[in-house]
C-alpha cells in the first residue's frame, strides 16, 4: 500500500513537472521599435510581446533589453535595461543608451512566467 501511494505521489510530481515545462515552452515574439531622444544615441524602445503560436498578448513578463555590436564583439558594454509596463497588453517600453551608430544586436529577455531571449538585428543612425 505504501508503495502504490509512493507510486502515485511521484506520478502526481512529474506530472506538476510536465506541466511547469510546458508553461516555459512558450515561444515568445517580440515587435521591437527604437526612436531617437532629444539626446544622442539615446533610444525608446517599445516591446509588444506575443505568443508566437495563438498571438496572445504576453502580460506580467519581467523583460530586460540589452544590445551588442555583432560586428564589434566584446567592444560594447551596454547595460541591460529593465523594461517598465506600457499602455496596453503584452507592451513594454525601455530607454536605451547605444555607444556608437551602426548595426546592433537587441536583445530582449524574458524572465518570470515566460523564459525567452529574442534578438533583434537593428541599425541606428544620426538624426538627419
Ligand atoms: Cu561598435
Amino acid at each position: 500500500m505504501i508503495a502504490a501511494r509512493n507510486l502515485a505521489l511521484s506520478l502526481l510530481v512529474i506530472l506538476a513537472s510536465v506541466e511547469r515545462g510546458l508553461a516555459a515552452d512558450i515561444k515568445a515574439k517580440a515587435e521591437v521599435s527604437c526612436t531617437p531622444t532629444a539626446r544622442p544615441l539615446e533610444y525608446d524602445c517599445a516591446i509588444k510581446l506575443s505568443d508566437s503560436r495563438s498571438g496572445e498578448a504576453l502580460t506580467g513578463v519581467e523583460v530586460t533589453v540589452g544590445a551588442d555590436m555583432p560586428s564589434m564583439p566584446m567592444a560594447h558594454n551596454v547595460k541591460p535595461v529593465k523594461a517598465a509596463p506600457g499602455g496596453e497588453p503584452g507592451a513594454y517600453r525601455a530607454r536605451i543608451l547605444l555607444e556608437m551608430y551602426g548595426d546592433w544586436a537587441v536583445r530582449v529577455d524574458l524572465a518570470g512566467q515566460v523564459r525567452d531571449r529574442i534578438v533583434k538585428s537593428m541599425r541606428f543612425e544620426p538624426k538627419r
